[in-house]
């Protein structure tokens, strides 16, 4: 098949194939996800993105390997480039959404002003953060979503502070839905694409996106690890609607988190204190489930 496709729109195929991505990217995964909830639920979108591996994505003009409308932005406005888009498609009655696809640098860091803005604007967009927890596209910085532990580019012995929550910032801002994805569990991710599509007003969606390049691990293992990652609560899969009512999606099996680490090469074994991460998880879980008792 041709790596891309001179600009035209093409709803059958939000990602093209042949595009750039690395072999295992969950951006890949997340975006042909995507590309179902939309055709499923009969809808159409327009991508905003900002500077991240997901514009790379888009390949060199003339051609693109987005089938639909995208918009590059820089690194800081997508937020505020979707809710002008945004406003003019509902002024007009226009159909679609308008999503902004963006990396957790562009996210917890870089567009995290602009993102809160139109959260508390209760714009009507949905915000999707592949999360990779690493500044992928310049080859490997760490953002705020990096994990104590890992080893990157600015953080060659391991980082020291650990990843920021950022689901509880968007809940903060009590926004309609706020929820996390994972590509291990495609039914719920399905689902959750489906409940935001049929919302309006500002949608969160975070998404943990395998990337074997930044994480040194092999391309095949990348759903396995974000599987993993669910099961032992490295990453908690719940939603949060109002910023009030929680409810936890898939609860984790107790599953050891130390396979997670030992199948990565950005952490070092003897670095990490698995008893340290046990608690914490177990903690984040048992604060979860307190804010989920609410819900009814
Ligand atoms: C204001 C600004 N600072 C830095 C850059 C350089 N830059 C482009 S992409 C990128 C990393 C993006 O990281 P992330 O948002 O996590 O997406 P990923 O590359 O991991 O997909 C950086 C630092 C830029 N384009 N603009
Ligand atoms: S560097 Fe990571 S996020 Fe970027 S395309 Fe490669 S696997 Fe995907
Ligand atoms: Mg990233």
């Amino acid at each position: 098949m041709n790596a891309t496709a001179p600009l035209a729109h093409d709803d059958k195929c939000l990602l093209r194939p042949g595009n750039t991505n690395c072999g295992g990217c969950g951006m890949s995964v997340g975006l042909t996800m995507l590309g179902r909830a939309l055709d499923k639920a009969e809808d159409s979108c327009s991508l905003v993105i900002p500077a991240c591996c997901g514009i790379v994505t888009a390949g060199a003009y003339p051609t693109t390997s987005y089938g639909v409308p995208t918009i590059a932005s820089t690194f800081a406005s997508s937020p505020a480039v979707a809710s002008g888009y945004a406003s003019i498609r509902d002024l007009n009655n226009e159909p679609g959404q308008v999503i902004c696809w963006a990396g957790d640098g562009g996210t917890y860091d870089i567009g995290l002003a602009t993102l809160s803005a139109a959260a508390e604007r209760n714009e009507n967009i949905i915000y999707i953060c592949y999360d990779n927890e690493i500044y992928g596209n310049t080859g490997g910085q760490r953002s705020s979503a990096t994990p104590a532990g890992a080893r990157t580019t600015t953080t060659p012995t391991g980082k020291v502070e650990g990843k920021k929550d950022i689901m509880s910032i968007m809940a903060a801002h009590a926004i309609p839905y706020a929820a996390t994805l994972s590509m291990a569990h495609p039914e719920d991710f399905a689902e959750k694409l489906a409940t935001a599509l049929s919302m309006t007003g500002m949608r969160f969606l975070l998404i943990h996106s395998p990337c074997p390049t930044g994480w040194k691990s092999e391309p095949e293992d990348s759903i396995e690890l974000v599987r993993i990652a669910v099961a032992s609560g490295l990453f908690p899969v719940y939603e949060v609607f109002d910023g009030a009512r929680y409810r936890i999606s898939i609860k984790p099996d107790g599953t050891d988190p130390a396979e997670y680490f030992h199948r990565q090469r950005r952490f070092a074994d003897d670095e990490i204190d698995l008893d340290e991460t046990r608690r914490v998880c177990a903690e984040r879980m048992r604060r979860l489930e307190v804010l989920a008792r609410s819900f009814h």
